[in-house]
């Protein structure tokens, strides 16, 4: 099974300047566990501080939405990384959650001013989570390694542009 992953760039960004929130659900807590851990690590290792990394929990991934605008509101922060882990169960739950939850994220980044990474995992088998939160050796790899990296490029590529774009209510 072939997994793609992003083309990287030949540098990486300083994040000792940048705040970041992580938003995570509680559903599936073994793989948002594994997810968040990759993802403060990388960010650490990218020189954002431990004392500018804060994390919140809702109960669902359809609490992400409202979560991160709670988030954006109540601190100050550069990039929103919200994590979720969906996976399709015998009725149409998956479906409606995942175009929610998605379009919302995608949305909220142009009110808020601020990016918001998408870690949410829509997964056809909980196999298919684990293999992408990096809990089968060999498979795939912890993609919060990935969110942590996304939300530091652009905060510092793109976070003030954004921020007064909505600033000026366009
Ligand atoms: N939340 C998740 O984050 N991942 C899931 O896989 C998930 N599956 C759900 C399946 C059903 C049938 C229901 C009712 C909820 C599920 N939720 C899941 C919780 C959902 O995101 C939300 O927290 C609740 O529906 C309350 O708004």
């Amino acid at each position: 099974m072939a997994i793609s992953g992003r083309a990287k760039e030949d540098q990486t960004y300083d994040g000792s300047g940048v705040k970041v929130a992580i938003i995570h659900a509680r559903w599936n807590e073994e793989v948002i566990d594994s997810l968040v851990e990759g993802c403060i690590r990388r960010l650490k290792e990218l020189g954002v501080h431990s004392s500018n990394i804060t994390v919140e929990s809702v109960p669902g991934s359809y609490e992400l939405p409202v979560g991160v605008a709670s988030l954006a509101q109540e601190k100050d922060v550069d990039a929103i990384v919200a994590i979720g882990c969906l996976v399709k169960g015998d009725t149409m739950h998956f479906e409606y959650i995942s175009e929610a939850v998605s379009n919302q994220l995608m949305s909220i980044q142009f009110k808020i001013g601020k990016p918001v990474i998408f870690g949410l995992l829509t997964c056809l088998t909980y196999d298919q989570a684990k293999a992408r939160a990096g809990l089968i050796p060999g498979q795939a790899h912890n993609h919060g390694v990935d969110w942590a990296e996304c939300a530091v490029e652009m905060s510092v590529k793109f976070g003030s542009g954004l921020n007064k774009l909505a600033r000026s209510g366009n």
